[in-house]
């Protein structure tokens, strides 16, 4: 029988305000950003922020892309059935965000840091391009010491599925590898996304160390070559790549490991760890009129993955439930979903 008890995801990582705007090629010139990309931000692109806001009239939408992944799973699941860590600060930003969580029903424990401001993350949209620039603040001061706090780690401990946004490796991967470990231990799923690919090619050290943990791994396809790329894989194929994924070495041998690598508008590619055949899955087609931005599309399936997950769904139920809610996100401004609430 399912189970029926509360906050069964888990989900760490960065929670972020986004300053979103739409912007054009002057101004990720003036900051040296790439079309499409995520990075850390420099003292060169901490004027991004205001200049937004200022002059490219931004929205303030809550961000941070695992917290976009957690609040899509609620959005899917029962109540109460998500929970989500990481650090902030405690001022407006803060406040913005616990909100917007508490709306979407998504349950946040953050680490507050009071001297500290909440992350920021310039989003500049060029067509159905999107460029992120992050100053973390106060995220970036997560620490074990709140995740062993016996209040959380009640939830740690209750939890039946993990998941970690890969962004999080740039923080605390301590926390990461005690999450790891709680959930090869107790033989309960471990999700990992790659994020973005500066996460492979510059965290590969952490990034390794927790590989082995891996139930299911998520990324799109310039992750997966910046995987490929920064590991020596010798190939630029999706396919190749995914499956070498998922058979890297594996601690829980209780479970086969699952590399699912999207591809925007083209099939996902799904790789199970010693299966020879890689699947493809189309997406939900929509048409370029009832696109909004593609911000936070690859946190949406993600989101409506993990739920399938979470309820125990078949493989290829829990990938299209990614892609429908990805298709419904694309329609939203920023990572976003439509209410009232559509049901898959
Ligand atoms: C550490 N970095 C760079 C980040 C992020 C991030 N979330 C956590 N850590 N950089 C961008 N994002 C988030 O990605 C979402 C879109 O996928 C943005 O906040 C945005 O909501």
């Amino acid at each position: 029988m399912a189970s029926t008890k509360d906050y069964r995801l888990l989900c760490l990582e960065n929670p972020l305000l986004d300053i979103q705007a739409f912007g054009n090629e002057a101004l990720l010139q003036k900051y040296g950003l790439k079309a499409n990309d995520a990075i850390l931000a420099e003292p060169k692109h901490l004027d991004i922020y205001e200049d937004l806001l200022n002059n490219y009239d931004a929205k303030l939408i809550a961000g941070g892309a695992a917290q976009n992944t957690a609040r899509g799973a609620q959005y899917i699941l029962p109540p109460n059935s998500v929970v989500y860590l990481g650090g902030a600060g405690d001022d407006k930003y803060a406040a913005i965000l616990r909100d917007a969580c508490k709306q979407a029903g998504l349950r946040v424990e953050y680490r507050v840091d009071p001297k500290i401001p909440t992350g920021r993350c310039g989003v500049v949209i060029t067509g159905h391009n999107r460029s992120m620039c992050t100053d973390l603040g106060a995220a970036n001061h997560y620490d074990l010491e709140h995740l062993k706090r016996p209040d959380i780690w009640a939830l740690v401990e209750n939890a039946e599925v993990f998941y970690v946004g890969g962004y999080h490796f740039t923080v605390c991967p301590p926390a990461i590898m005690e999450l790891a470990n709680q959930a090869a231990t107790k033989n309960k799923p471990f999700i990992v996304s790659l994020s973005a690919p500066f996460i492979p090619q510059f965290f590969k050290e952490p990034l390794d160390a927790s590989a082995p943990y891996w139930d299911y791994v998520i990324g799109n396809e310039t992750e997966a070559e910046a995987y490929a790329d920064s590991h020596n894989l010798g190939t630029k194929d999706v396919k190749e790549i995914a499956k070498a994924l998922a058979n890297l070495p594996k601690v829980n041998t209780q479970r086969k490991r699952v590399a699912v690598i999207t591809q925007g508008t083209e099939p996902t590619i799904v790789a199970v760890q010693g299966e020879d055949e890689v699947k493809e899955y189309p997406v939900h087609a929509i048409s370029k009129e009832e696109i909004c931005d593609t911000n936070g599309a690859g946190d949406a399936f993600a989101g409506g993955f993990c739920a399938g997950i979470v309820e125990g769904r078949p493989l290829d139920v829990s990938i299209d439930m990614g892609q429908w809610l990805a298709s419904l996100s694309i329609r939203e401004l920023g990572p976003s979903y439509p209410f009232p609430k559509k049901t898959y």
